[in-house]
């Protein structure tokens, strides 16, 4: 049942559901994971998991994985698998990918606004999954992100590198409720320091 929003010169978005699964138990669990660990950045509230030393640096700033609670690491799997099946690895490099997950959680009346993935350390497909609330994905090849897609709960957004790299793209105010996103990212740095 997937849906090819984009398919452009290279650029490839697909969005699905993942069926038969309420996840209202990883929701709350998810819930309590960023409530304890979480940060405010650019308007909405960010923490940062994955394997031993994952860095993904953007705006200047390292952000460092902490070890992935279980719950963290079965979507990660889900992600893996989805976006395998879906032929988004078919030229996967050998190293640890979706080694970084970025937690995002959006309260009411907080947003993400339009800006590129597009760091030089950034390398393949990125899986966003989205919980709880609905919200709208924006995008377009240019800050305005005039195309929009309604995240719901459960629902699933592949993008290769291509489209990351070309495409802004933000996310709206949750529409009535938290949401949670979870985005997959395969980053080549690592560093074994402390976080900063
Ligand atoms: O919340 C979303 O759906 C988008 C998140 C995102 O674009 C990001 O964290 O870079």
């Amino acid at each position: 049942m997937y849906s090819t929003l984009i398919n452009h010169n290279g650029s490839v978005l697909k969005r699905t559901g993942l069926l038969f699964h309420p996840f209202d138990k990883q929701f709350g669990d998810l819930l309590d994971i960023s409530r304890e660990y979480r940060e405010l950045e650019f308007g909405r509230y960010t923490s940062f998991f994955g394997l031993d030393g994952a860095n993904y640096k953007y705006s200047g700033k390292n952000h460092l994985a902490r070890p992935m609670p279980l719950v963290l690491s079965s979507f990660r799997d889900l992600a893996l698998e989805r976006a395998y099946y879906s032929g988004f690895l078919k030229n996967a490099p050998l190293i640890d990918l979706f080694n970084h997950i970025l937690l995002n959680e959006y309260e009411e009346g907080q947003k993400l606004n339009a800006h590129k993935d597009d760091e030089p350390d950034l390398i393949g497909p990125i899986v966003s999954i989205s919980l709880g609330a609905p919200a709208n994905f924006n995008y377009g090849v240019n800050r305005n992100c005039t195309t929009s897609t309604l995240l719901e709960h459960g629902d699933i957004l592949i993008g290769n590198k291509h489209f990351f790299d070309n495409y802004y793209h933000s996310a709206s105010e949750p529409q009535d409720g938290v949401r949670i996103n979870l985005t997959f990212r395969t980053v080549k740095d690592t560093i074994s320091s402390k976080r900063s």
